[in-house]
């Protein structure tokens, strides 16, 4: 015949009166010998209390909140015929009583009572007290020991969980939203080219707590650009080369020829004459216009000059691609650009306007700032920043006097995988070149 025990709160060393602040069991439960019971906690430890026997559970006598000492009722535990109560601890305080109480009257057993625990001496007994947790607030994650063997069973890292408890203390719900939250996160594949990086989670912060805050939903372009230049950022290492190229000739040509592009109906700019000398640059260095092959065995190179420039737009950064550069004067491409911009700031841009690119450009020089590091546009291999052009001092030839020159910031970020800092900066020297002399540059 099967027995109703009563389980108590054992020896927990020098703590009473503990908060309970987790009740694992409820009535009609079947449990294994060991299976928390409740936790409990202290101001310095959370602990669970294990079953000492195998059974199924008649009444839970305590809820969260109470306050426990040893000796207290937990539940009445009916143990398990043929079950394994060989593991006594005086935590179980075999009393028939309330079985007698509760169940109608028991025709002899047919087989032998599962054997009740015996109390044993203190000394024999190993610590009947689940793991204890200590915790330092603000240094160790606060979790109990069923929460702590919950996130472990599922690979969840406490140390990166919020805990949504009296002092942050993590709950098993916390557990789960994490879990959630991580699976539902955009995330680099394992055996991608991006080698499956993982990224340590932000935390999650209530920004309310330090003053008032408004949500706003990101643009449809900034959620893709905002995971496309993450992924970029952390699959393609990134070196960025700075120059200063002398513009002052170019920049008196292109006044020169600002009243017919006006006539024309044409804006033209210092980037139009930039893609001319960025594909006369990649054509002289062309590991700049080529891509990694999925596998990153093989360099890619490319036979047509596709160069795409970043266009901000109030929903987001877009990037138009104009195609064989090579074959288009600064006019034609100024004419393009011009057009894409517009297309682009009024929504009006398709998919394939934006494919195809080679290498990109990325002009701040109308807005302002000396030099910053663009993040390439990959499968791409390399991105040119352009910054504001300013008159500075510069040696004249001879060294002898300082004459004012336009200068342009160049700063060029590579995929250092592809390209070695040598032709970085070879590359930017010869844009440096092809800019200086105009000639040159519309060869
Ligand atoms: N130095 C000084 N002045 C410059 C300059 C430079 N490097 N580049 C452009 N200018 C001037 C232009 O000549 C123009 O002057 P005026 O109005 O007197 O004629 C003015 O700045 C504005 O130029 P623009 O921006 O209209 O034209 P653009 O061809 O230089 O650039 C575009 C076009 C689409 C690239 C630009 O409008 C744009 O969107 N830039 C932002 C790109 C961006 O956000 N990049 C960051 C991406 S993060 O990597």
């Amino acid at each position: 015949m099967s027995q109703t025990i009563e389980v108590q709160v054992p020896d927990i060393g020098n703590f009473e009166s503990v908060d309970v602040i987790e009740v694992h069991i409820k009535a009609g439960d079947t449990i294994n010998a060991d299976d928390s019971l409740i936790t409990v906690e202290s101001d310095k430890a959370s602990m669970d209390i294990p079953a000492p026997f195998a059974g199924t559970v008649r009444e839970v006598k305590l809820n969260v909140g109470d306050k426990v000492s040893q000796g207290v009722l937990i539940a009445l535990v009916e143990a398990s015929e043929g079950g394994s109560t060989t593991a006594p601890t005086p935590l179980a305080t075999p009393t028939p009583a309330p079985a007698a109480a509760v169940l109608p009257e028991i025709p002899p057993p047919s087989r032998p009572i599962p054997e009740v625990p015996k109390p044993i001496a203190p000394q024999d007994t190993p610590n009947p007290v689940a793991a204890r947790v200590e915790f330092v607030p603000g240094k160790n994650p606060h979790a109990s020991p069923s929460v702590r063997k919950f996130a472990r069973e599922l690979g969840a890292d406490l140390t990166r969980i919020s805990g949504s408890g009296p002092k942050s203390r993590i709950a098993k719900e916390d557990v789960t939203a994490w879990i959630k939250n991580e699976l539902a996160r955009p995330r680099i594949e394992a055996g991608s080219s991006g080698n499956g990086l993982a990224v340590l989670a932000m935390p999650a912060i209530d920004f309310s707590q330090f003053g008032a805050t408004e949500t706003r939903p990101m643009s449809r372009i900034k959620k893709l650009s905002g995971a496309n230049l993450h992924r970029n950022w952390v699959t393609a290492p990134h070196v960025t080369q700075f120059d200063n190229a002398d513009i002052t000739d170019l920049e008196d040509f292109r006044k020169s020829m600002q009243d017919d592009a006006n006539k024309r109906g044409v804006k033209l700019t210092m980037l139009a004459f930039l893609m001319k000398a960025v594909v006369n640059a990649l054509r002289t260095y062309p590991n700049f216009n080529a891509s990694l092959s999925p596998s990153g065995d093989e360099l890619i190179l490319k036979q047509y000059f596709n160069v795409g420039f970043a266009c901000d737009t109030p929903d987001g950064l877009v990037v138009p691609v104009i195609r064989d550069v090579n074959q288009k004067d600064v006019m034609d491409i100024a004419r393009e650009l011009g057009e894409l911009s517009a297309k682009a700031r009024e929504r009006k841009l398709k998919v394939e306007d934006m494919q195809g690119g080679c290498f990109t450009i990325s002009s701040l020089g109308g807005i302002g700032g000396t030099m910053f590091t663009p993040i390439i546009n990959c499968p791409e291999v390399a991105i040119l920043g352009l910054s504001r052009a300013s008159v500075e001092p510069v040696w004249d030839a001879k060294a002898k006097s300082f004459e004012p020159r336009l200068m342009l910031p160049l700063s060029l970020s590579y995929d250092h995988r592809v390209i070695d800092g040598a032709d970085g900066a070879r590359f930017t020297s010869h844009l440096r070149m092809m800019l200086s002399d105009v000639r040159r540059l519309l060869l």
